[in-house]
């Protein structure tokens, strides 16, 4: 995308927060992400020009901004004092000290510094993909587990708690705002049959930890140039969680050879080199953390936050599109059969990829 000349007031007071001494500033559209909205700001001081990356902040998904900057910061500063192999997500701060610059209507607005030559993938083409990124987030969330998990705010509590989703969920149905329902009979009853599996992760009473929550593979950003992992992104849902969730929310991005919302659903089934990759990547920094509720779960993980997200999309569907941005009718709806064709592969494959955990675990 072409940079292009700063419109917005709202952006260019916000810069202005941080950046007071810039000359010139432009801003862009960046990044994929369903939540917060990114820009590429460009700031001009003299010769030299430097990228940041600015977001408009989401308070209606996180209503504590100070509180993620607080466990954001947190994180950096502990993994700083670390031989942390990763490049690290670094807030930059406004010159009034704050990790905030807010605009007369009240928005929230942030900075980092910026990631150049990298990218990020919303699905994985090759196991080496896989691996690379399965190893990023395990040496990631070993590298948090001596924080204790109580210095980390819960920024959106049960964040990752299916069986309040689940009854979140069925109020939804009765209450039926946008009339969707009915036209969603088939998938209700899928996520009726499956629900048991909501009620047996949260009685595994699995161990509390440090979790980034959102391990999705887009969360990774790669190297232009050596195509080796950069960093991992996306802080926000930084917070006490489970290992699990993040392992599972990397399944279930990784092991897709199509995109979350694509509708070619005969497309849709778990690829186990993918799978295999991804395991000896992210298992061997954490095999020695791990708990055995957690070794013999690691195939259930995957499903679990795969029927946890089509549970989340079939919600905001039926809730009339409030939560997921979508752009078309139908997005949240296909996102919903994408997820639940993933889970059913998964459900067929159920022997191999429990095989191929043990065999990475042996
Ligand atoms: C959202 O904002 P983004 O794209 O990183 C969502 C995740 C979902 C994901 C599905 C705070 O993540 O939980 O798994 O979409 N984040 C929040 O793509 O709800
Ligand atoms: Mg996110």
């Amino acid at each position: 995308m072409g940079i292009s000349p700063v419109q917005s007031k709202e952006i260019r007071d916000a810069l202005a927060c941080f950046f007071p001494e810039a000359e010139a500033v432009t801003a862009s559209p960046h990044g994929n992400g369903l939540i917060q909205r990114s820009y590429r700001a460009n700031i001009c001081r003299g010769e030299t020009t430097a990228s940041y990356l600015l977001q408009q902040f989401n308070t209606e998904v996180f209503p504590q901004p100070e509180a993620v900057a607080a466990n954001i910061g947190c994180v950096y500063r502990h993994l700083s004092g670390k031989d942390f192999p990763y490049a690290l997500l670094r807030p930059v701060y406004a010159l009034s000290g704050n990790a905030f610059f807010v605009s007369e209507t009240g928005d929230y607005w942030r900075v980092f510094e910026f990631f150049e030559h990298a990218f990020s993938i919303e699905k994985v083409h090759t196991p080496r993909a896989a691996f690379l990124a399965g190893q990023a987030f395990g040496a990631f969330s070993a590298a948090l587990q001596d924080i204790p998990p109580g210095l980390l705010r819960e920024t959106i509590p049960g964040f990752h708690d299916s069986t309040a989703r689940w009854e979140q969920f069925l109020n939804i149905v009765t209450a039926d705002p946008a009339d969707r329902a009915r036209s969603v009979q088939q998938e209700m009853d899928f996520l009726h049959s499956r629900s048991a599996l909501f009620f047996n992760i949260r009685d595994l009473a699995l161990p509390p930890r440090i979790a980034h929550n959102d391990a999705k593979i887009g969360n990774v950003l790669f190297d232009k140039n050596s195509g080796e992992v950069l960093a991992v992104i996306d802080w926000d849902t930084l917070m006490p969680g489970s290992i699990l969730a993040d392992f599972g929310d990397l399944a279930r991005s990784s092991l897709n050879p199509v995109e979350e919302d694509d509708s070619r659903l005969e497309s849709v089934q778990v690829q186990l080199p993918f799978f295999e990759a991804l395991c000896r990547g992210f298992l061997p920094p954490l095999a020695a953390l791990l708990t055995p509720v957690e070794k013999a779960h690691l195939v259930a993980a995957a499903q679990w936050i795969t029927l946890e997200q089509a549970l989340r999309f079939l919600s905001d569907y039926i809730a009339g599109d409030v939560y997921y941005p979508v752009r078309y009718a139908e997005h949240n709806l296909i996102r919903v059969r994408n997820q639940l064709a993933l889970f059913q592969s998964m459900e067929k494959e159920k022997v191999a990829l429990s095989e191929i955990v043990a065999e990475c675990l042996s």
